[in-house]
């Protein structure tokens, strides 16, 4: 089949999945002419093997609340495509959680794996669990009763699941904790753990200073500085937080952050003593934005994002679909000429089309964020040598595969004009690589 009727043909077949058609829409749109020529490709039906998961876990979730009622939630594991190395990739905790958001991010993980030219394979989890306003035990509880479930399609050269939104560091350690007890052995199946129990250093931080190096490579290619620029950023989470930091260590202005409920504007730029605050306010006492600006006595929009305020960069890490046609064409208008995205899609079609028509600086999530991943494929790799590298020696490994990555969007993405489509580039260099090792693999 050609790439459009394969396109088609899934949006017959999953018309209630919106999220996931569009991520396959971007790809399919954009690896045509590199398809076309491998005749072998449309012979064997690769893309819509490519496009379709392996396979899909559902289940139910049953825990015990702190009022002692019985609560029950979905649990989903998407085994995406493990042609290059095992299943990996997050588990997302978000009331908002279903099947096509969870398709579409296995699916992207697939290509930003393929990117990082480490073994890894592309899958995604998670549960419609919503952990806002949930005590320790419950959490606990939760991450139990989930993995009892999950724990049998796991493994580390199975499927490696780490975290993502609602997951950090306190919920990967829970699940492993669980993992561990069924399956009786201490293994590296989940990437994010604690330092103590075969965590990588640098992992918490590896997807927001990804970000930023995968950004200061783009800079480079035209001789921009990143000294004194102004960012904004979406989101107030793990991306966030470490992108911010990254950005203070080299001198930019961050003047956002936000939440789902509102966004802050600190046109001065945040300081690194209110950066700490932000990150105790989420990670330790799990508070809302608007205390910062309650605090400090700065500007806050209450339910606004913050593609309206002036900035050089913004660098959206909150959330899928958070910054539309509309916002796009704000920060063009106000004078913005980079986007680096540390969320999985975080722009819609419409934003993508505008960033591009005006030939700025725009790198999509699959390739900004594989930062956080690739810490995750190192942690791996200490986990199998049973070893643990230097803080500096992670960065650095992460510094020369965000360049690599670079490279890559360069190398595929370069038009005749000399403008660098970044989408296409990742795009194409995460498909053909993919693409030969299923080739080679046969029909499976
Ligand atoms: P966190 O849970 O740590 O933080 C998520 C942040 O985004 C919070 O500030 C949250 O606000 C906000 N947010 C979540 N959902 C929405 C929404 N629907 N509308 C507005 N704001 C929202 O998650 P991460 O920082 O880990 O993840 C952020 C993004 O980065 C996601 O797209 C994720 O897939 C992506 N990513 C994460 C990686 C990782 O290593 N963690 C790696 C690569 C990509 P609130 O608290 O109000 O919900
Ligand atoms: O979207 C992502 O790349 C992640 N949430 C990180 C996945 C991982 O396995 O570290």
């Amino acid at each position: 089949m050609k790439s459009s009727e394969v396109l088609n043909d899934l949006k017959r077949r999953f018309p209630n999945e919106p999220e996931y058609l569009q991520a396959v829409e971007e790809v399919l749109t954009t690896i045509e002419d590199a398809y076309n020529e491998h005749p072998e490709f449309e012979r064997y039906n690769l893309i819509e093997r490519l496009c379709i998961p392996d396979r899909i876990f559902t289940f139910r979730v049953s825990w015990i609340d702190d009022k002692g009622r019985v609560q029950n939630n979905m649990g989903y594991r998407v085994q995406h495509n493990n042609a290059i190395g095992p299943y990996k990739g997050g588990i997302r905790f978000h009331s908002s959680v279903n099947l096509s958001i969870l398709k579409f991010l296995a699916f992207e993980q697939t290509f930003k794996n393929s990117l990082t030219t480490l073994a890894m394979g592309g899958g995604k989890g998670g549960s419609d669990f919503n952990p806002k306003g949930k005590s320790d035990m419950e959490i606990m509880r939760f991450c139990q009763a989930f993995v009892a479930e999950l724990w049998r399609h796991i493994g580390p050269h199975t499927d490696v699941p780490a975290g993502d939104i609602g997951v950090g560091g306190r919920e990967v350690g829970y699940m492993f904790g669980m993992y561990k007890k069924m399956a009786r052995e201490h293994t590296g199946t989940f990437t994010g753990k604690g330092l103590e129990f075969g965590g990588s250093l640098v992992r918490p931080e590896a997807t927001g200073y990804g970000n930023v190096y995968f950004l200061l490579n783009m800079l480079a290619t035209r001789g921009i500085d990143i000294k004194g620029k102004t960012v904004a950023i979406s989101g107030s989470g793990n991306v966030a937080t470490y992108t911010a930091d990254k950005l203070l260590q080299l001198g930019a202005k961050v003047v956002t952050m936000s939440d789902s409920n509102g966004t802050i504007y600190v046109p001065e730029g945040i300081t690194r003593e209110q950066l700490d605050y932000i990150f105790k306010l989420k990670n330790i006492y799990r508070g809302r934005i608007r205390e910062f600006a309650e605090e400090y006595g700065c500007e806050y929009f209450e339910g606004g994002r913050p593609w309206g305020v002036k900035c050089d960069i913004a660098m959206p890490s909150a959330t899928q679909n958070e910054l539309d046609g509309d916002d796009a064409r704000t920060l063009l208008d106000n004078g913005c000429f980079a986007v680096s995205e540390g969320a999985n899609m975080p722009s819609t079609p419409e934003a993508v089309h505008r960033f591009i028509e005006a030939r700025i600086l725009y790198a999509p999530g699959k390739a900004a964020n594989a930062g956080g991943v690739s810490v995750s494929g190192l942690e791996m790799a200490q986990n199998s040598q049973k070893l643990s590298w230097s803080a500096e020696e992670v960065d650095m490994k992460l510094k020369g595969i965000m360049a690599n990555i670079h490279e890559q969007c360069m190398r595929y993405g370069k038009q005749a004009d000399g403008y660098v489509n970044y989408v296409k580039g990742a795009n194409v260099a995460g498909f053909m690589k993919v693409a030969n090792a299923m080739m080679a693999q046969g029909v499976l």
